[in-house]
């Protein structure tokens, strides 16, 4: 397997951290999303939606980081992504597809690089609209973790919803996003960045990570 991806891509950091809770071999295709690799002929023959990642298995590429870890989880069921009952599992996919659908959007780089260039808007006020969009989504992320009274991952052990959430808490971080009245998502990102899965997969662990974004 090889996965083509930019160190500092959350969605590829998903993906990354998904191939390694499953235990799986891969090597990482540095795509440069700063130097708009994505968008090249190249590229866009491996991943017509010119976006990173993109997954090479047997010849064949699979774009788009969701269905990439829930195939991931079909192809690969043990560690399974999604425990428990029915409404375990419902609850995992409504939090990282809270994440995954409402956030990735708004906070594109293509979309932040807009405000700047169309909307003269400088750090401070890219800032104002990451944080918007961030304390609306994760704010519901985290009253559903209070109301259930989770521990150090939503279910047991990490799956679906933590590969999401981690690479959200990076950026949150990276953009000085303050995550003080969100403990309960700090628990779980604490718990995490403890094990090898997650280490492995963090973009300051890239072989692209010299470049910074
Ligand atoms: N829905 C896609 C989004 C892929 C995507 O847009 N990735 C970002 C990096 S996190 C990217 O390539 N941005 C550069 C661009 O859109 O030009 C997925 O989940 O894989």
């Amino acid at each position: 397997m090889r996965l083509h991806a930019y160190h500092r891509s959350s969605t590829s950091y998903r993906v990354r951290i998904g191939l390694n809770l499953k235990g799986l071999d891969y090597e990482t295709v540095p795509v440069d999303i700063v130097a708009q690799e994505q968008r090249g002929e190249a590229y866009r023959g491996k991943n017509p939606f010119a976006g990173v990642p993109a997954l090479e298995v047997d010849g064949r590429f699979y774009a788009q980081s969701m269905p990439i870890l829930e195939w991931l989880d079909e192809r690969y069921p043990d560690p399974p992504f999604l425990s428990g009952d029915g409404d375990q599992r419902f609850v995992a996919r409504e939090l990282a597809y809270a994440i995954a659908t409402e956030l990735h959007g708004p906070l594109n780089s293509p979309v932040l690089q807009y405000l700047r260039d169309e909307y003269g808007q400088d750090k401070a006020g890219v800032e104002r609209w990451y944080h918007h969009w961030l304390a609306k989504t994760l704010g519901g992320v985290e009253q559903r973790l209070a109301d259930r009274g989770v521990g150090d991952f939503l279910f047991g052990a990490p799956g679906l919803f933590e590969c999401v959430l981690i690479p959200q808490l990076y950026n949150a971080r990276r953009f000085h996003f303050d995550l003080s009245d969100m403990p309960w998502m700090r628990r779980i990102e604490s718990a995490c960045l403890e094990l090898p899965a997650f280490v492995r997969a963090h973009p300051d662990n890239q072989p692209d990570s010299g470049g910074g974004a």
